[in-house]
């Protein structure tokens, strides 16, 4: 092996598992990255070179690429993603399990002599800002320079998390070789008690770039279940009122539901003077903090968000974060080396080259951009940046939001009466599921803090550590539920979304800082007539009304539908979120004798 740069560390048990994986993999050479400008350029050139990724019209888009991945290759695949923990039961009745034996057999099978005639790339990086308490550090082995140069956008990367690592031992051990990309050889294996990650098969950003799902949210709440703190899929933002008064909000939603758009929300005209700043656009690593409160930081350094969609109309901040310095991913080409996709602003053009590279003309039945096409841009792009978002501390949570996509049942907003009805709230949260992930679009399915894919540990577990968590936090944040999807007779959104969530979240804010009023009814408070601010907003209040209305007989099914789903979560489910759903059901059938 021609091993051309020297381990820029004297970290022994570092050292020790990279010689180990070498002897595994057999790569013909090894590269440490240091994260520098210097390397961007070499790896960019290589991977130019090699026709992984291209150059973009350096006009429109200075220092972007444009990648195409393998068509078997486009989204995250949870039939294959394995949770590797000792006994069956510790992975919980919703993670696929392997033992650890034999899955360390069984890839170790497929990694053996996988980089033969490769380069493996030895990528350290931190989960989370430099230096603070609530980081982790992560070593990645991946035989792909894609994966690399991704990394180093989505992650503090380089020398700086070698430096911070210093001689310890704790750090993620992440192992990924492309192989061919083959689905029958594909497998993204998690040890959450060896902090260890091993992916082969995939190059798609969500199996392989190790930090994010698989270090971040799997290993992480396994982490943060021992460690006593959260790891979860989570946007955080920072309103501003024109007074200059700040309140940070975590939300979870199921992928593509609009977290991106709703973390770089611009507030409605009416709303003159304030300001939404993101902190992070997918994952919260939530901590107690000594004064009682929770305290978040986003463990990313990029946004590895959904093209489609995404406008000047449906998120001006995330297209002016993704003007320079991107990496596209299965989106669709202009003539002039543009890119474009479904939803972008301004007319379709006449003709594009598709994700599959083949041509395309307007008016055609298929897609010329992947529903799940993707950029990755770095979170210093973003105009609406928080000031705080790489602050070691993290910032303080007022107000944590469960969100989901719903036809039917569930009110635009409904504030929960006490943490364990909050919990409750995100433990049964549903959403219709979307193009993220491989499988049947459309249907509903219940995606408990929409989390069910990136849960490391067993489910039932999962909501009695959230539960515990209210015993530590002495100034909790208040809890909510929102669907911004509901629809009416006709069949169309009730609610305009994008930035007039802002009216929504004006009222969980006031109802955080106990200044504005609500109406009980039996699930949770929901704004009064006249509490939301609908001022400047051109729509029928009847449909407002509609948006925000509690069907009690709705509500019956939904509650009722639950019992399949609790007994799914298996004997760790705990029996107090069961009996708060029996509270509701007592409650609505003694409104409903009462005329109702
Ligand atoms: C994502 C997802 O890519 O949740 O963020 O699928
Ligand atoms: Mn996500």
């Amino acid at each position: 092996m021609k091993n051309e740069s020297l381990p820029p560390t004297k970290n022994k048990q570092l050292l020790a598992w990279v010689e180990e994986c070498i002897k595994l993999a057999k790569p013909d050479q090894v590269v440490w990255l240091d994260g520098s400008e210097e390397e961007k350029a070499r790896l960019t050139e290589e991977a130019v070179s090699k026709d992984i990724i291209k150059p973009l019209n350096a006009d429109k888009l200075p220092g972007c690429f444009y990648s195409r991945s393998n068509p078997n290759d486009v989204a995250r695949v949870e039939h294959l993603t394995f949770i590797c923990t000792p006994t069956k039961e510790e992975a919980g009745p919703t993670n696929n399990w392997m033992a650890p034996d034999e899955a360390y057999k069984k890839l170790g099978g497929l990694f053996d002599g996988s980089m033969k005639g490769r380069t493996m790339y030895v990528v350290p990086y931190i989960m989370g800002p430099a230096g603070s308490q609530m980081s982790k550090i992560g070593i990645e082995l991946t035989d792909s320079v894609y994966v690399a140069l991704n990394m180093r956008i989505m992650t503090r990367m380089g020398k700086v998390a070698l430096d911070m690592l210093g001689d310890s031992n704790d750090f993620n051990r992440g192992l990924h070789c492309t192989l061919d990309v083959n689905p029958e050889r594909r497998f993204i294996c998690h040890f959450p008690q060896d902090n260890t990650i091993w992916s082969v098969g995939s190059g798609y950003g969500g199996n392989v770039l190790l930090g994010k799902k698989c270090l971040a949210l799997r290993i992480g709440s396994y982490l943060g279940k021992k460690e006593g703190w959260l790891a979860e899929h989570m946007l955080i933002l920072g309103v501003e009122s024109p007074e200059g008064e700040m309140t940070y909000v975590a939300a979870a939603f199921p992928s593509a539901c609009g977290k991106t758009n709703f973390a770089m929300m611009i507030p409605p005209k009416r709303f003159k003077g304030w300001k939404v700043w993101t902190v992070g656009d997918d994952i919260a690593w939530m901590r107690v903090g000594e004064d009682g409160r929770l305290w978040a930081v986003n463990p990313e350094a990029g946004y590895f968000g959904v093209a489609p969609g995404t406008s000047m109309d449906s998120n001006p901040n995330a297209m002016k974060s993704i003007q320079k310095d991107t990496i596209y991913t299965n989106v669709a080409l202009t003539k002039d080396n543009d890119v474009w996709w479904e939803g972008k602003d301004g007319p379709v053009p006449e003709e594009l080259t598709d994700w599959q590279g083949r041509p395309w003309k307007k008016g055609s039945t298929e897609k010329a951009a992947h529903p799940n096409s993707r950029f990755t841009a770095p979170a210093k792009n973003n105009p609406a940046l928080s000031k705080y978002w790489d602050d070691p501390k993290g910032v303080p949570i007022s107000a944590i939001i469960f969100g989901g996509r719903r036809a039917t049942t569930v009110p635009l907003v409904l504030q929960a009466f006490n943490w364990v009805n909050g919990v409750f709230f995100g433990a049964t949260m549903g959403s219709e599921t979307t193009a993220a992930a491989t499988g049947q679009v459309g249907v509903v399915r219940r995606d408990p803090f929409a989390m069910l894919p990136f849960c490391g540990y067993d489910m039932g577990s999962y909501f009695g550590h959230w539960l515990g968590m209210q015993s530590k936090l002495e100034n909790p944040p208040k809890l909510f539920m929102v669907n911004w999807f509901r629809k009416g007779k006709d069949g169309k959104f009730l609610w305009p979304g994008f930035g007039e969530n802002m009216r929504v979240l004006k009222w969980i804010i006031d109802r955080a800082r106990l200044r504005v009023g609500g109406y009980e009814t039996p699930m949770g408070w929901v704004p009064k007539a006249g509490d939301l601010d609908l001022s400047g907003l051109n729509m029928d209040h009847e449909l407002v009304d509609e948006a925000t209305h509690i069907d009690l007989g709705e509500w019956t099914t939904e509650l009722e539908s639950l019992t399949e789903f609790f007994d799914k979560m298996g004997p760790n489910m705990p029996k107090v979120l069961k009996i708060q759903r029996d509270l509701m059901l007592e409650r609505i059938s003694m409104l409903q004798k009462a005329g109702a």
